[in-house]
């Protein structure tokens, strides 16, 4: 157990699958009081009560949806209503719709990418930020996405959304030099969770063929890393991370074997 991340307030959002859901038990271990948000409550239910099973002395939840800034308002202001500090705001909320190239790509969905990916991020850092002590260890840590640094056929919208979200955090780490805060990315590649049954709008063959013959990441590994990088002291900034599964050398190379 970490003692700097002992009671402290960590609001994650996209908390009800994935990585955010994995981070809110691995935070809860920590005994981390949470605020988690996403657009499926029940599924926020069921993660706070396996957070609170693992220790959080508090795991509340509610109703968000990055792509509305009234939604993000209305979150807030409940949130004021819990504490008046937040002292890690995890912004991974997003993910991919479609693998479409640009040819046949859909405006729905390249709206959806830049509304939860990048516009979500802006809006959330923006209502968060007055409640994130300044000289105090908080942080706000970003999700982006090897996406982010390397273009792929089918990826132009979710690769453009994810360098967006790269640029954003360099932008707000350059902004709040001096307050204290620190500001981070941690970038994953290849990572089974419901991203690719997203991507793939229910399609589970499909899904499941993105990790065949790879052993993926797993949604606490990226839980373990974000612990880890809100866990340094005070005075240390993790600026940015790419975390890869070992057969995976760059996003086009690979390795695949036979299980
Ligand atoms: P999941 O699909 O399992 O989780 C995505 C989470 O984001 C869900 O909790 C979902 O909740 C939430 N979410 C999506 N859109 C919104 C929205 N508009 N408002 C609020 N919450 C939203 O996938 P991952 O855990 O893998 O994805 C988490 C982050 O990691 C994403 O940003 C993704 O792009 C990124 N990433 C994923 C990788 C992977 O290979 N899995 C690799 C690199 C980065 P709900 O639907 O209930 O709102
Ligand atoms: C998810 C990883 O390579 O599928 O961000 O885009 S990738």
């Amino acid at each position: 157990m970490n003692a700097r991340l002992k009671n402290k307030w960590i609001l994650i959002t996209g908390a009800s699958s994935g990585f955010g859901a994995a981070a809110a038990r691995a935070f809860a271990a920590e005994g981390s009081r949470l605020l988690l948000g996403a657009r499926r409550v029940e599924r926020l239910k069921e993660v706070s009560v396996a957070a609170q099973a693992a220790g959080a002395p508090a795991a509340e939840f509610h109703s968000l949806d990055v792509a509305s800034t009234a939604s993000v308002k209305e979150f807030v202001d409940w949130a004021r209503g819990r504490t008046d500090r937040v002292d890690v705001l995890i912004n991974n909320a997003g993910g991919a719709q479609g693998l479409d190239p640009i040819a046949s790509g859909k405006d729905e969905d390249w709206e959806a990418m830049f509304q939860s990916n990048v516009l979500g991020i802006l809006r959330m850092t923006r209502a968060v930020l007055p409640l994130i002590p300044h000289d105090a260890g908080g942080s706000i840590l970003n999700i982006g996405s090897v996406a982010g640094h390397t273009a792929y056929e089918g990826g132009a919208a979710y690769c453009a959304a994810k360098a967006g979200e790269l640029q954003i955090t360099r932008a707000l780490r350059l902004e709040l030099n001096g307050t204290g805060i620190r500001v981070g990315t941690v970038d994953p590649g290849l990572a089974e969770t419901e991203f690719s049954l997203v991507r793939f709008k229910g399609d589970a063959p499909r899904a499941k063929s993105v990790y065949e013959g790879v052993k993926p990441l797993t949604a606490e590994d990226i839980a373990e890393i974000l612990v880890w990088v809100a866990g340094r002291p005070a005075h240390v900034n993790i600026d940015e991370l790419i975390v890869k599964p070992v057969d995976q050398a760059a996003v086009h190379k690979v390795f695949r074997r036979k299980f």
